[in-house]
């Protein structure tokens, strides 16, 4: 038999009922969440099986769905060895579009006590300056009119009221997405829509229901058709949806889950390695601003320098003298560090993640969305440097880089394919300003993105740093920040 004619199966170990729906199962989830619960299922016990949910395409259940929801992660040293991992906890995967109802009839199912979510900054449909609900999303207008839902918060508040209409109590909304108090923001969507419902509902889910905050950390870069094909000569076998990663990971969880399930409320995270606290946000903090924060930067900047990888980015030693600037000057006096945590010693590792050539993580894909990720990753830092007299040179560029990015012509005049839910309004903004200020005044002006006070004390300090890039090139105008 040839190797890649050999499938990969799932093994006879004795399969744990399923305790947990997640919501966009992704890359991401699969090589982070899903190995912390295999593992607290290994360690501790508890029917914890996943099922998981694409909300949009059904690709991810198509390639699983032939090898019975197993698959194997990569994790990829910088030295270039690779381990394998078969993951055995994802049960089955359920495409919303073609079968809401069975999305729902599981989620209102007593024996789910966790609905996991990974769906990006853009699935929670929220206005991303305020942190509420955006009633006019295309989905929320529809969740508001049908009881089988588009949204990840109307299946969550569809699912809810369900539960509460069968006299179950509802399950803990864990949100495992890059926002900052993820939590509430999480939890302010469902009661928004809710209320909208059924003011009752919103009552009860307030009282009963728990969103505990989380900071999730591991680098995942998509996966390429060469990985398939090198997993398949290395292992033996073929799965057509693995997964990279980093060795690195981390998980910070509230431990604050629905009561009514007493013990068997979670999995034994901590025993995997998750770290149980009170208060999530000086990690999200943290996390937001030294990682994603300069993840963003380097994207667009080193995207316009014409660099394919972080790991390429950083090599450029004008690019690594530049990350290292921004950690120590711009981004670590904006915050305070959770106790006990050595922000040096933390941006050194950042630095290591970052330079691991295995992980070919392009800038263009951290570059996608980054109008619902720049306010949380720059804009907040910038903000508070303001506040504080300090000046960010670093910050003011990177946010120059996403203007010249979303203008959608890179510095050799090729298009970019800018992937955005407002990427064609930002287009039309820069490509109808005829100055670099104007473009600049435009853009500011997306209040989805920036305030009202930050887009006037931007305004001069961007447009200098645009003009800039414009003139010099990405490269050079980061060598410039001294
Ligand atoms: C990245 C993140 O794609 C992006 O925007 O910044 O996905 C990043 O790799 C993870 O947050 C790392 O934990």
């Amino acid at each position: 038999m040839r190797v890649d004619e050999q499938r990969l199966g799932r093994s006879d170990a004795a399969r744990p009922g399923p305790g947990i729906v997640h919501l966009g199962l992704g890359a991401f989830f699969r090589a982070f969440g899903a190995i912390y619960i295999e593992d607290a299922v290994r360690m501790s016990g508890g029917d914890w099986g996943i099922i998981g949910v694409s909300l949009q395409s059904p690709s991810t259940r198509d390639r699983l769905a032939v090898q019975d929801f197993v698959y194997t992660t990569v994790t990829q040293d910088a030295d270039g060895g690779e381990t394998f991992r078969k993951v055995e906890i994802v049960e089955d995967v359920l495409v919303a579009p073609e079968d809401p109802e069975a999305v729902l009839a599981w989620m209102s199912n007593p024996a789910i006590r966790i609905v996991t979510l990974t769906v990006t900054e853009k699935g929670y449909c929220h206005d991303p300056a305020t942190g509420r609900l955006n009633l006019e999303h295309p989905d929320i207008v529809h969740d508001l009119d049908n009881p089988l839902p588009r949204s990840a918060p109307g299946f969550l508040v569809r699912a809810l009221q369900r539960r509460r209409d069968a006299g179950h109590p509802p399950f803990t909304v864990l949100t495992c997405d890059n926002l900052p108090e993820n939590g509430r923001l999480v939890r302010r969507a469902v009661l928004d829509l809710a209320g909208r419902l059924d003011p009752s509902l919103a009552g009860w889910i307030a009282a009963e229901g728990r969103f505990p905050a989380t900071m999730v950390d591991r680098i995942t870069p998509a996966t390429k058709p060469e990985d398939i094909e090198r997993l398949a000569q290395k292992v033996g076998y073929r799965d057509e949806a693995p997964v990279m990663c980093e060795p690195f990971r981390q998980w910070v969880v509230e431990d604050d889950f629905v009561e009514a399930y007493g013990a068997d409320a979670r999995p034994d995270l901590a025993a995997a390695g998750a770290e149980m606290v009170e208060d999530v946000t000086p990690y999200e903090n943290m996390k937001l601003r030294m990682l994603n924060g300069t993840h963003s930067a380097l994207a667009y900047l080193g995207y316009l320098a014409g660099h394919e990888t972080i790991a390429e980015t950083v090599a450029d030693p004008v690019f690594a003298a530049f990350v290292k600037r921004l950690w120590r000057q711009e981004i670590m006096p904006s915050f305070a560090p959770p106790e006990g945590v050595d922000l040096e010693a933390y941006a050194d590792a950042l630095f290591k993640r970052y330079s691991n050539p295995a992980i070919r993580h392009r800038t263009w894909q951290i570059a996608m969305d980054g109008s619902q990720k720049l306010p949380q990753r720059i804009l907040g830092t910038i903000s508070d440097n303001l506040d504080a007299g300090r000046a960010c040179p670093g910050l003011m560029l990177a946010v120059a880089g996403w203007m010249r990015y979303v203008g959608g012509i890179d510095e050799k005049g090729q298009p970019i394919e800018v992937k955005d839910p407002l990427a064609a309004q930002l287009r039309a903004l820069s490509d109808e300003a005829e100055t670099a200020d104007l473009k600049v005044a435009a853009l500011l002006g997306v209040r989805d993105v920036f305030s009202a006070r930050l887009a006037t004390e931007l305004a001069q300090p961007v447009s200098r740093a645009y003009e800039i890039l414009s003139v010099h090139g990405a490269r050079k105008a980061v060598g410039e920040i001294k």
